[in-house]
Parts: structure tokens; sequence; C-alpha cells
């Protein structure tokens, strides 16, 4: 079954196709289906800005569309950068460039905990809409560790892999991930909808 992923980030694409081609969806990016929208992302929830993103994409297709919407949340930040992540330094800044904010923000300071937050979106061609949300726990470190993934990933110490997303392999991160759950719930929604 074919999908458009409703997304610029060619990094959340991958973890999708990782999660969702071996279940046997054809998942394809927008650009590569011909849809080159960027969407203004208005919503103050995961959920909102993921119904967001797909439901434009969903109005240019005929196929089944999936939308990510995801962040980081710090406890002792009460819950930013959050829906913010994207944007924390800037429009246009670069992943360096958020982790050394974030590193900025969080000087000095003992309890690191944070968790990253996703809420998977889809809509089927007749309409019906979906989403499934999944989170991961962890804490944020003083130095980055590790070169794979992509955004915060070498500042995010996993409680469940101990080691950094960016230290992890593909699939250990997609084994615990919090878009790796949200993509797993959201197969289990999918298969109860054609039942
Ligand atoms: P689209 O809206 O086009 O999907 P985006 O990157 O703008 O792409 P979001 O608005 O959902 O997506 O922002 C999510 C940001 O949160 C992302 O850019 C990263 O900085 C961060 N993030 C989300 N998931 C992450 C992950 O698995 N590892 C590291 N950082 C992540």
């Amino acid at each position: 079954m074919k999908i458009i992923a409703a997304t610029n980030n060619a990094n959340k694409v991958r973890e999708i196709c990782e999660i969702f081609t071996p279940l046997g969806f054809d998942v394809v990016p927008q650009a590569s289906a011909g849809i080159e929208i960027e969407v203004e992302e208005t919503g103050d929830t995961f959920k909102k800005n993921a119904l967001i993103k797909a439901r434009a994409v969903a109005m240019l297709t005929d196929d089944y569309v999936i939308a990510d919407d995801s962040g980081l949340c710090v406890e002792v930040l009460g819950g930013r950068p959050g829906v913010m992540s994207a944007r924390y330094a800037g429009e246009g800044a670069t992943d360096k460039e958020k982790i050394n904010k974030l590193l900025g923000e969080l000087d000095g300071v003992e309890d690191r905990s944070a968790k990253f937050c996703c809420c998977i979106a889809m809509i089927f061609p007749d309409g019906r809409e979906l989403t499934a949300e999944g989170e991961v726990k962890g804490r944020i470190l003083k130095e980055p560790r590790g070169e794979n993934g992509f955004g915060y990933d070498p500042v995010f110490f996993s409680d469940e892999l101990s080691k950094t997303f960016a230290e992890a392999t593909n699939e250990e991160k997609n084994s615990v991930s919090h878009r790796g759950r949200a993509l797993a719930a959201m197969y289990e929604r999918m298969k109860n909808e054609n039942k």
C-alpha cells in the first residue's frame, strides 16, 4: 500500500521507511510525489500539528497520507522546546545551533530529565483520520555524544538504551523511540480499522 509522507524532513522519512517498509508499505516522501508545500504549524500540541500537516497534503492526493509532529520536552523548561523544537533557535538554524542553545539554557542545571514525543497522523483516501502517540524518556547530557541520527539525538541519553540516540544504531533507536512507538501504535490502529 502506497503512503505519502507529509514531511520535508528526510530523517523522519528514513525512520518511517525503516519501520513501515518491512510491514509492506511503500512510503513516498511528499516531494517525490510532486507535492512541494511547507505547511505552517499553528497548533499548540503535537496532535494538532500532525493533523494540520496530514490534512494539507491529503487535499492534494488520493493516496493514504502519514504525518509526524514531534519534539523534545525538557522537564525543567516546562516542556520546552516542545512543539517549537524545529524552530527553537530560529528559522533555518542548524542542529548544532539548536543543541548549543539547549545546552546554554541548561548550563548549571542538575535535573536534566527530558522526553521525546511524537504524534503520527494518518488520513485514509476516504477521509478517515487516525492518530497515535509515542514517547521516550531520558536526560540531556552536558556534551554531544555520537554521530548517528539527527536533531537533538547527540545530547539525548536514553534511559532504556543507556546511550545517546546518536550512539545507537538505527534499529536500536527505532526499537524504543517516540517515533518507533507512535508508528507501532498506528500500525495496530490501522489493522483494527481494516478488520
Ligand atoms: P516536518 O514538519 O516537515 O515534518 P520538521 O523537522 O519541521 O519536519 P517538526 O515540526 O515535527 O518537524 O519538528 C520536530 C523537531 O524536533 C525536529 O526538527 C528535531 O529538531 C526534533 N526531533 C524530532 N524527532 C527527533 C528525533 O527522533 N531525534 C532528534 N530530534 C528530533
